[in-house]
Formats: structure tokens, C-alpha cells, sequence
């Protein structure tokens, strides 16, 4: 069995209770082979000190069977590739978001110089039948740099976050450069149909791309395969969190606290896709259309603190802040707030107790790749009194999540009426919903969404050739 060499632009040590996510969903794969993870330390180091820039010290670490290699970023790469290209044009651009980028021009360099940095320090460390699993907008361009420096492994790219149509996409500067290093990867994974489908017509709008039978595009002498994957969570692992004491002691306490209330619950970081001030103006319509929820329905709203050197995301904390202050104004007592704003993380193993003393499950981006909250609110519920999951049609988990309360969060009247309808929705139906949401949770999880990511990427022919590649 071949080794798995991972690539993200973080890492996280598998070892850690607390690595969450990506070292969650990978830890079987990468126990099971031993395993490489390679990406940026986290570390700024100042280019006086650091040499030339983009030459960062490579860190190697053994956490059991997975080696853990990182590299650091001089300040100068750091601001470009991380806060200026991924986070200030791909991330606003692939949410939708044109009108949020930052396309200054140096931003572009400093990406291929971070991406080239990275195929440069992880090439010695490769074997021949690696299989190198390579993950988000961060590290686009990587395979590409690999293949031109001699790389012959196969190759796979998963995008977390949502690909847009192509007149979105195409305005991206630099967009042709970055779409041709696409066909250096053997397989892409989306979240979705719907952004396989973009993917599709990008592909064949902007570089002419032909598509052959089995989801495979052939375009600059190279085929990729695509597909689409979408990303669960461990129900299991949750689930067992749930058991925890602090899990139970969140829930307890605040089934004490709320006991005459019925709690609505949002868990979002701070960021711009999450839909959170069209959620609070929902909150805010549900108050007045249905004002029996006065004194009665708290909103829980937690939003962790994210990319605050990135403008973008000072103006929405802003605006939030603003926003809850003047409907706890407006509406709230001495007894009664109706929203309680925490901008903060909280540590996960509270979460499950949280999602499960809430009755309503508010998960309203306005774009979002898949969005694991939902699927953690779902496993997180009481399947006899279950709480109901209100979802954006815009989430990449409304796709499979059919069952959920489904709504467009930028009409906000629309969604009130719908959170009226999750919080009187008679048991029946909730256990219902419930348990067909479950069901679709635990067999796509996120156990699934590895083994069926990398099935598919070992068993693709032989990785092409590179020298005739025309990227
Ligand atoms: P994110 O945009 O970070 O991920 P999401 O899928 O919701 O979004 O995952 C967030 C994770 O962080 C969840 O496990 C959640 O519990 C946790 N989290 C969020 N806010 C928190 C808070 N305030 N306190 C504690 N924990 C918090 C990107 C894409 C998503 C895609 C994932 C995985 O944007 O669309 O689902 O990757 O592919």
C-alpha cells in the first residue's frame, strides 16, 4: 500500500484531542500507512532573519507513524499569498463574493512564490508511489509546480470551499494561469454536484476543455479526473463527545437556565459567507411577526474570531455587534435578552451539549462549501425529542440534507416564517426529519469521504506523464 502524503496549507498533530477536522477525518488513512503532512508552520519569521524571502526553515516532527513537515513564511510571502491572494481574492471570489475582493497586484506573485516554495521543500521528502492528497484554494497551483520539477506521483486536489459558475470565476486575475494548473492533478474533488457542475462548464467555456465519458476533461495534454466528494463529519467520534462530562454539563446547565425558553443556536466563524447579520435580521422579523417568542426564544450566537487582519472581516463584526445591540435594545428586559452575541470560540468539547439543549439549529450561510455545523447539530440531538435544522439552500450540505427546514437567508421574512415553523413543529415530525437526516449523516461521513476520495485517486490509471504537459 502506498504512503499518503497530505498537503494543506495548516497542519494539525493528530496526536492532539483538540486537532479536529481534516486530522480527524485523515487519521485513519494516515495511521493505517504512515503518513507525510506537510504544510506552513504558522510561523512568521522576519526577512532579516529568515534570508531571502520564501526561504523558511523546514520543521520535521514524528507524531507515531505520521511525520509531520512544516515550513515557515517570511513576512513578506505570508501577506501575500496568505491574507492577499487566498484569503483577499480566492476565498471572497469562490463565495460569490466579487465585491469583496482585494485584487492587488502583487498578491498574485506571492502565491506561486509560496506555492513554488512548498513543491521545492516537500519534493525531497517524496517516494516514488507516494499518493499525494493535496487540500484547498491555498495550494491550487501545487501539482503543477511538482509535475514541472519531475513529480511522476499521482496526485489529487479536494476543494473545501464552493467553485462558482464561470463568469464568476473568470474574473479572478490570473485566472487562466491558475484554471491550467488544474489539469496537473490526476483527481479534483468538490463538495457538490452543483459545484462539479461549474466546474464542468469552466472548464469547457474558458480552456476549451473536452469532456469524456466518466467524468474525466482532457485540456493542455492532460486528463483529470473530477468528482464529486462531500465531506462528513465522525458521527461516532461526536457522538461519543456528546458523553463527555463537560458536554453534559453544558446541556444540563443550560436546559436549567432556559428551562421556560426555547433556545435557537448558531456556531459560525466570523466570516462574511456565514449569512449571520441576514440571520439576526431574521431573528429580529420572527420577534415581530410573532412577537408569543418575546420573553421566550434566545438566540445563542457564538462566532469565533477569524482572519481579523483581513478588512473584510472587521466590517462584519462590526456590523454584527451592531446589529445584536440594538435588537437587545429594542426588545430585551430585565428578564429577558433576546440574543446573547459571543465572539469566541468554545471548546469543542462543549458543542455537542450546546447543539442539544438548542430546539432550532440556525445554519444560514449565503455561500458556504458544505458546512459541518449542520451535520455536528444533527448528531448532536436526542433522537426522541430532536431539535430541528434550519439550512441555507446555498450550504453545499443542503444537497444532502433534504430533510432539514431549507431556506434563502437573504429573504429574511421568509426565513422567520420558517423558524416559526422549526420551533412549533410537533415531535412527530421532528423525530421524522430527524432520523432520515441521521441516517444520510452516518453513511456519508466523513470516514467515507476519505476512503471514497482516495479509492478513486488510487485507482486512476498511472499517472500521466508531465513532460508533454502544456501548463
Ligand atoms: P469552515 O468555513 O471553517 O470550513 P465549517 O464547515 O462550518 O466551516 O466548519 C467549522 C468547524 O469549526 C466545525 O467543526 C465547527 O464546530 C467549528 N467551529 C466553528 N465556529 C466555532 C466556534 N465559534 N466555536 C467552536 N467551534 C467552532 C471550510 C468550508 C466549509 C467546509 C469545511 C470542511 O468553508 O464549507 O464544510 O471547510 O470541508
Amino acid at each position: 500500500m502506498s504512503r499518503l502524503v497530505i498537503v494543506s496549507n495548516r497542519i494539525a498533530d493528530p496526536r492532539k484531542p483538540a486537532a479536529g477536522g481534516l486530522a480527524v477525518a485523515l487519521g485513519d488513512s494516515m495511521k493505517k500507512t504512515g503518513a507525510l503532512w506537510f504544510g506552513w508552520s504558522g510561523k512568521i519569521v522576519e526577512e532579516a532573519d529568515g534570508g531571502t524571502p520564501g526561504e523558511g526553515k523546514v520543521h520535521i516532527e514524528q507524531a507515531g507513524n505520521v511525520t509531520l513537515a512544516t515550513v515557515d513564511l517570511c513576512r513578506k510571502d505570508h501577506d501575500a499569498y496568505y491574507l492577499g491572494y487566498a484569503n483577499g481574492v480566492l476565498w471572497p471570489v469562490f463565495h460569490y463574493r466579487l465585491d469583496l475582493g482585494n485584487y492587488e497586484p502583487g498578491f498574485a506573485e506571492g502565491y506561486r512564490r509560496v506555492n513554488e516554495l512548498f513543491a521545492r521543500k516537500l519534493l525531497p521528502l517524496l517516494k516514488p508511489d507516494d499518493q499525494i492528497w493535496v487540500h484547498d484554494y491555498h495550494l491550487i497551483p501545487l501539482a503543477a509546480n511538482l509535475r514541472a520539477m519531475g513529480c511522476r506521483n499521482r496526485i489529487g486536489f479536494f476543494l473545501h470551499i464552493p467553485m462558482p459558475p464561470p463568469l464568476i470565476t473568470a474574473a479572478i486575475p490570473q485566472q487562466d494561469w491558475l484554471l491550467r494548473t488544474l489539469f496537473a492533478y490526476d483527481l479534483l474533488g468538490f463538495q457538490s454536484d452543483a459545484d462539479l457542475t461549474n466546474f464542468s462548464h469552466y472548464v469547457q467555456s474558458e480552456a476549451h476543455a473536452e469532456a469524456l465519458p466518466d467524468g474525466r476533461y482532457r485540456a493542455y495534454n492532460r486528463t483529470v479526473q473530477a468528482g464529486a466528494f462531500p465531506i462528513g463529519i465522525d458521527v461516532d467520534e461526536f457522538t461519543r463527545l456528546g458523553e463527555s462530562k463537560e458536554s453534559m454539563q453544558m446541556f444540563r446547565r443550560l436546559r436549567e437556565e432556559y428551562s421556560r425558553r426555547q433556545l435557537l443556536i448558531g456556531v459560525d466563524r466570523l466570516d462574511y459567507s456565514k449569512g449571520l447579520p441576514q440571520r439576526i435580521r431574521a431573528f429580529r422579523e420572527l420577534l415581530v411577526r410573532y412577537p408569543e417568542n418575546q420573553n421566550s426564544a434566545t438566540l445563542i450566537q457564538i462566532a469565533s474570531p477569524s482572519r481579523e487582519d483581513v478588512d473584510a472581516y472587521a466590517n462584519i463584526r462590526h456590523e454584527l455587534e451592531n446589529l445584536c445591540g440594538s435588537i437587545n435594545g429594542d426588545f430585551g428586559g430585565l428578564e429577558w435578552m433576546p440574543i446573547r452575541y459571543i465572539h469566541r470560540t468554545v471548546a469543542r468539547k462543549r458543542l455537542p451539549g450546546l447543539y442539544r439543549a438548542s430546539r432550532v439549529g440556525l445554519v444560514t450561510p449565503l455561500r458556504d462549501g458544505m458546512n459541518l455545523v449542520a451535520k455536528e447539530f444533527i448528531a448532536a440531538q436526542d433522537p426522541e425529542d430532536p431539535g430541528v435544522l434550519v439550512l441555507s439552500r446555498f450550504a453545499g450540505a443542503a444537497e444532502q440534507l433534504k430533510e432539514a427546514l431549507l431556506v434563502n437567508p437573504y429573504d429574511v421574512e421568509r426565513t422567520a416564517q420558517i423558524i416559526q415553523q422549526a420551533l412549533r413543529m410537533p415531535l412527530d415530525e421532528r423525530r421524522k426529519r430527524h432520523e432520515a437526516l441521521l441516517r444520510r449523516i452516518k453513511e456519508q461521513d466523513v470516514h467515507w469521504w476519505c476512503k471514497t476520495f482516495l479509492e478513486t485517486l488510487e485507482n486512476l490509471e498511472q499517472s500521466q506523464p508531465a513532460g508533454d504537459a502544456d501548463y
